[in-house]
C-alpha cells in the first residue's frame, strides 16, 4: 500500500481534536497507512534569510509532521501578499480589494520551491502525493523540475473563477499551466470544473479526452469535482455531548419569546456578513410581526486581521448592526447580537440546533461547511431551515435549501420570511432530504474518492 504525503500550508497534529472536518480526514487517512505531513509550522522567525529555512520533523503516532518556519519576508510576499492579497480576492471574484504588488510572485514561487527542496529528501518511492490550496499552486510543477515521478493530486478548497476574473492575474497562464504537472486536480463544483475547462479552451487550445482528462499546455492532467463533505458522525457526536446539548438548552430558555437567527463565519469580506444585516434590517421593516422577536446572532471569528481589507470589513459591520439595533431595538430586544470572536467547536452544533433559521450567505465560497453543519445539528423532528446562497459551492448540492441571491436584498428578506413561516412537514421533508445528501457525499467519501482517482489517473 502507498504511503500518503500531504502537503498544505498549515500542518496539525492528527493525534489532537482536530478544529474542523479536513483535518479529521486527512488525519485519518495518515493515521491508517502511517504517513508524512508536510507544512508551514505557523511560526515567523524575524533573522532568517528568504527561502532559507531548517526543517522541522516530529513523530505524531504514525505520521511523520515535517514542518518549516517562514522568514518575515517570505510570510509576508507568499503569504499575506500572493496567497492573501492576490489568490483568495480573485478567486472569489474581488478584483476590487486584489493587491498587484509585483513583488509578491518571487516570495510565492521561492517558498514553493523551498517546499519542494525541503520535500524531495523526504520521499519514497511508493508515495502518493496530495497538495491543498491555493497557496501550493505550482508545487508540482517545482517537484517535476526537481526530479519527481510521484503521482501528485491537488485540491483546490477555494472556487476557481471564471477565465476572464482569472486573465486580471498577471501570472494567470503560468498559475493554469502550474496545474498541468498534477496527475489530477479536483475542484469543489461542477461550476468550477466549468471555469477551467473554459479557461483552458481559450487561452490553452485544450483538448478534451476521455475520463475527465484534458490535455493543454503539453501535458494531461484529470479534473473533476469533489464536493468536499463534514463528518457527519462525528458532527452528531457533538450535537448530542454535553457541551452542545447545554448550550441548546441555555439558549432556549434565554430566547423563548424569541425566533433565533444564526450565521457563524470567519469575518471574511467572501461571505457576505454585511449583506445579511441589511436583509435582516429589510425583513424587521417589511414585516413588522419580526420585531420584538426575531433575533439574529452573528458569530464572525477574527481572520487576517491585518490585511486592510478585513479592518474595514469589520467597521462596516459594526455600523450596520448598531443602526439595526439603535433603530429597532427595545429595551428588551436587542434585535442583532453581533460578537466578534471564535466559539468552541463543541458549541457549535448546541447553537445552531437553537436556530429556527441558518443563515449561509457567502458572496463566494469554496464549499461551506457551516451549511452543512447547521444541518447535521438539526432535531429532525422540529428542525431549521437553511437560507443558503446560491453563490455558495454547498448550493450545488443542497437543494432543499432556501437559495437565495445575497446582493438582492428583498428577495433575501423574503426567502428569511418563508423561512420563519415555514409549516412543520415541509421543514422536515427538506430537512431529510438534506440530511442523506450530507450522509452520503460526507468527508471520508471526498478523500476516499479523491484517492482512488489519484491511485487511477496515470493508468
Ligand atoms: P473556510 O472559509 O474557513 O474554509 P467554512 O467551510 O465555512 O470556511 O468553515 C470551516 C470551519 O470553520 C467549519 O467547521 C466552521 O464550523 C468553522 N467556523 C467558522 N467560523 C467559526 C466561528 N466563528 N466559530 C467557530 N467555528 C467557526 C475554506 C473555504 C470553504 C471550504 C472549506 C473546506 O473557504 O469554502 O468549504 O475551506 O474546503
Amino acid at each position: 500500500m502507498s504511503r500518503l504525503v500531504v502537503i498544505s500550508n498549515r500542518v496539525a497534529d492528527p493525534r489532537k481534536p482536530a478544529a474542523g472536518g479536513l483535518a479529521v480526514a486527512l488525519g485519518e487517512a495518515l493515521n491508517k497507512t502511517g504517513g508524512l505531513w508536510f507544512g508551514w509550522s505557523g511560526t515567523v522567525t524575524e533573522d532568517g534569510a528568504p527561502g532559507e529555512t531548517e526543517l522541522h520533523m516530529r513523530q505524531a503516532g504514525p505520521v511523520t509532521l515535517a514542518t518549516v518556519d517562514l522568514c518575515r519576508e517570505d510570510h509576508d510576499t507568499y503569504y499575506h501578499g500572493y496567497s492573501n492579497s492576490v489568490l483568495w480576492p480573485v478567486f472569489h471574484y474581488r478584483l476590487d480589494l486584489a493587491d498587484f504588488d509585483a513583488s509578491y510572485i518571487a516570495g510565492y514561487r521561492r517558498v514553493n520551491q523551498m517546499f519542494a527542496r525541503k520535500l524531495m529528501p523526504l520521499l519514497r518511492d511508493d508515495d502518493i502525493i496530495w497538495v491543498h490550496d491555493y497557496h501550493l499552486i505550482p508545487l508540482a510543477a517545482e517537484l517535476r523540475a526537481m526530479g519527481c515521478k510521484h503521482r501528485i493530486g491537488f485540491f483546490l478548497h477555494i472556487p476557481m473563477p471564471p477565465p476572464l476574473i482569472m486573465a486580471a492575474i498577471p501570472q494567470h497562464e503560468w498559475l493554469m499551466r502550474s496545474l498541468f504537472a498534477y496527475d489530477l486536480v479536483g475542484l469543489q463544483s461542477e461550476a468550477d470544473v466549468a471555469h477551467f475547462t473554459h479557461y483552458v479552451r481559450n487561452e490553452g487550445s485544450a483538448e478534451e479526452l476521455e475520463n475527465k482528462r484534458v490535455r493543454a499546455f503539453g501535458a494531461t492532467v484529470v479534473v473533476r469535482a469533489f464536493p468536499i463533505g463534514i463528518d457527519v458522525d462525528e458532527f452528531t457526536r457533538l450535537t448530542h455531548a454535553s457541551d452542545a446539548m447545554d448550550t441548546f438548552l441555555g439558549m432556549r430558555a434565554e430566547y423563548s419569546r424569541r425566533r433565533l437567527l444564526l450565521g457563524i463565519d470567519r469575518l471574511d469580506y467572501s461571505k457576505g456578513i454585511p449583506h445579511r444585516v441589511r436583509a435582516f434590517r429589510e425583513l424587521l421593516d417589511r414585516y413588522p410581526e419580526n420585531r420584538d422577536s426575531a433575533t439574529m446572532i452573528m458569530i464572525a471569528s477574527p481572520s487576517r486581521d491585518d490585511v486592510h481589507a478585513y479592518a474595514d470589513l469589520r467597521q462596516e459591520l459594526e455600523g450596520l448592526c448598531g443602526s439595526v439595533n439603535g433603530d429597532y431595538g427595545e429595551l428588551d430586544w436587542m434585535p442583532v447580537r453581533y460578537i466578534h470572536r471564535m466559539v468552541a467547536r463543541r458549541r457549535v452544533p448546541g447553537l445552531c440546533r437553537a436556530a429556527a433559521v441558518g443563515l449561509v450567505t457567502p458572496l463566494r465560497d469554496g464549499m461551506n461547511l457551516v451549511a452543512k453543519e447547521f444541518v447535521v445539528a438539526q432535531d429532525p423532528d422540529d428542525p431549521g431551515v437553511l437560507v443558503l446562497s446560491r453563490f455558495a459551492g454547498a448550493a450545488e448540492q443542497l437543494k432543499e435549501a432556501l437559495l437565495v441571491n445575497p446582493y438582492d436584498t428583498a428577495g433575501m428578506a423574503s426567502s428569511i420570511q418563508q423561512a420563519l413561516q415555514m409549516p412543520l412537514a415541509e421543514r422536515k421533508a427538506r430537512h431529510q432530504q438534506l440530511m442523506a445528501r450530507i450522509r452520503e457525499h460526507d468527508v471520508h467519501w471526498w478523500r476516499k474518492t479523491f484517492l482512488e482517482a489519484l491511485e487511477k489517473s496515470q493508468e
